[in-house]
């Protein structure tokens, strides 16, 4: 049983990250507001690393700031002093700045949806924000208005609707818990709402990255992710259409790899190489050593360094796909799980690649 010669571990790796990568883009979003209405404490609610408690951000225009991370497709440009009397310089700076970024052919450029807050106890809405809002429509940036620091509607809601037509719609939303005189305390709310509007009016190729950046929704992730392995099973099934000798499984190894790496970027994980090999490495550590698990291995065992060699045989077309599925259904459960654990903050790569591992060896168990 041979390795074709031209195959190569490390290049296949390396493709399926920058695939992965490339496929889940980066997402621009402008969070504008006036000063004290909460945009950094409903971005630091909202999105995965905190982002607004780190550094200053990168100054665009006087009062437009770009916040980014590394390994973090999204970009947040925090547009402040909407409450000054020369607002129209801030929007004037602002509209050059959105226009720009139209022109080019990039769509990771593109600034791809605004979300203009309110604060709900200030009651008003300003000429300011009409004129932003009107601003950005015109550009065809769709417009989620934000009402803030929510706790008695009184209306408020429709006002803004009726002086804000074109937004695409109005949420409500207290980013953090409140606690009122006498000890009661109102849990935060609406911004799950907030991601599933904002994640309708995202353009299609960028949904993936605003999955990966929210950290409110992880079943949006895990909704996503299956799409991934979908793919990766039909793919497989393509390749499989007879029966495949072992050493051709290889073929289905870049597959399996890629959907991973999809997985991984999906779900906001900060990937890179020897994570990924990292991951692929814990599946045949873990399950390895069972029938079941060379086969979901098969592939992948002699293409690790050290791995040693695999027993004869064939594999079947449909159980190429069935585990390829199951391989990218545990990958998803570990991973969800994790992120739940760790409120939406990404885990570290070593938790990922010991409990996917440990979920590998109890499906070999399993399956024995
Ligand atoms: N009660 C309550 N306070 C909030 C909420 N969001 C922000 N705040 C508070 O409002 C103040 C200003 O928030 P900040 O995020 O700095 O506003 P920014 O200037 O728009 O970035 C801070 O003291 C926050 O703790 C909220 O949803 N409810
Ligand atoms: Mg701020």
């Amino acid at each position: 049983m041979t390795v074709p010669e031209d195959f190569n571990f490390e290049d296949v790796v390396k493709k399926s990250l920058n695939e992965a990568l490339r496929e889940r883009g980066h997402v621009n979003i402008l969070i504008a507001g006036r000063t004290g209405v909460g945009k950094s404490t409903l971005i630091n609610a909202v999105f995965q690393g905190n982002f607004a408690t780190t550094g200053q951000g990168r100054p665009v225009s006087k009062e437009t700031r770009e916040y980014k991370k590394e390994g973090i497709p999204l970009s947040i440009f925090d547009t402040r002093g909407l409450e000054m009397a020369d607002f129209s310089e801030t929007l004037g700076e602002l509209e050059k700045i959105v226009s720009e970024r139209a022109r080019t052919n990039d769509s990771n450029q593109h600034i791809h949806v605004a979300w203009v807050c309110i604060s709900e106890g200030s009651r008003r809405v300003e000429r300011a924000e009409e004129e932003l809002v009107k601003m950005l429509e015109d550009r065809n940036i769709p417009v989620i208005a934000v009402i803030t620091k929510a706790n008695a509607d009184k209306g408020f809601r429709t006002e803004v609707i009726k002086l804000l037509p074109t937004v695409r719609n109005a949420v409500r939303v207290r980013a953090i818990e409140e606690e009122l005189d006498g000890g009661i305390v109102l849990p935060s709310m609406g911004l799950r709402d907030l991601i599933d509007l904002t994640m309708q009016v995202v353009p299609e190729g960028l949904k993936r990255a605003f999955t990966a950046v929210q950290k409110i929704d992880i079943e949006l992730k895990k909704t996503q992710s299956r799409l991934i392995v979908t793919g990766a099973a039909a793919s497989a099934a393509g390749m499989a259409a007879v029966p495949i000798p072992f050493s051709d499984a290889v073929a289905i190894v870049p597959i399996q790899v890629g959907m991973l790496a999809g997985i991984s970027a999906t779900f906001g994980l900060s990937v890179d190489k020897s994570f990924l090999t990292t991951v692929v490495g814990s599946i045949i550590a873990g399950a390895g050593g069972t029938l079941a698990g060379r086969a979901i291995a098969s592939g992948l065992l002699k293409l690790i360094p050290g791995a040693g060699s695999v027993a004869g045989g064939a594999i079947a077309a449909g159980t190429a796909i069935a585990l390829t599925t199951t391989l990218g259904e545990i990958y998803i459960k570990v991973i969800e799980m994790l992120f739940t654990q760790n409120n939406g903050e990404q885990p570290t790569q070593t938790e990922v690649a010991d409990a996917f591992k440990k979920e590998c060896s109890q499906l070999a168990i399993r399956k024995n």
